[in-house]
């Protein structure tokens, strides 16, 4: 389908064709709620390792349609979701914090937070428990979800588990241990209570307002805005 001319945030990516993105600042910046070491392994060979490992699936992927052979297609999918989520929350994550970030949510993200969790300490609170009670290996997320319009708050284990179908996510805190284990060893909490002082809420606000522009709808004949002049036949 030839996309030229829509202006979409993303381009359309061929299989095998994910490219690490760059950090936004230098592997020090954040110092020292997280180290430049942290900083180094966790982009350059952590979120590497996913981004190569998505561009290997899909091409096997690309291998197995070809060949019409689906002998590994349930480990094949497990790899896609594995790690396409932890390219998709690592470059995410990258952007969400900048170093001293930004004091507080503001805007559509404040007027969304207290709308749906009360009050921004009550969202505070209730990211900073779930995000630590995350067992094993995961993450902090704080999504839209289209279908339902409002925020909340999920977590993921490992990067792909746990999430409502059609989220997306505007906040997200990696809590794998490869994201603190050098600088707090095995205090989350301390971590996580650190990282707050580097959400980029400007960022986030960015992230919020093109994921409301997004549709998931429960059902499709009680959605409004939509008239057959603009969706040709009639929906079902
Ligand atoms: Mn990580």
């Amino acid at each position: 389908m030839n996309t030229d001319g829509l202006n979409l945030p993303q381009p359309f990516v061929p299989p095998g064709q994910h490219q690490l993105p760059p950090l936004p600042y230098l592997y020090n910046a954040l110092e020292p709620v997280i180290s430049a070491r942290t900083m180094k392994i966790h982009h350059d060979r952590h979120h590497k390792a996913y981004v190569d490992g998505l561009n290997k699936t899909e091409l096997q992927l690309v291998e197995a349609r070809r060949s019409n052979n689906f002998e590994h297609i349930r480990g094949l999918e497990r790899n896609l979701a594995f790690n396409g989520s932890g390219h998709i929350l690592h470059s995410i994550f990258w952007t969400v914090m900048a170093p001293g970030g930004t004091a507080r949510p503001y805007g559509q993200t404040e007027y969304q937070i207290i709308r749906y969790f009360g009050s921004v300490s009550a969202f505070y609170n209730q990211f900073s428990n779930a995000t630590n009670e995350v067992e094993g290996s995961g993450w902090g997320v704080l999504a839209w979800v289209p279908s339902f319009g409002h925020l909340e708050v999920f977590t993921a284990e490992n990067h792909q588990k746990l999430t409502d179908w059609g989220c997306i996510p505007v906040l997200v805190c990696d809590v794998w241990e490869h994201a603190y284990y050098l600088d707090y060893e095995n205090r989350r909490p301390d971590y996580i209570k650190a990282w707050w002082g580097l959400v980029n809420w400007d960022d986030v606000e960015r992230r919020l307002n093109l994921a409301m522009q997004a549709y998931v709808p429960l059902t499709l004949h009680t959605m409004s805005g939509f008239s057959e002049e603009t969706t040709g036949p009639a929906l079902m």
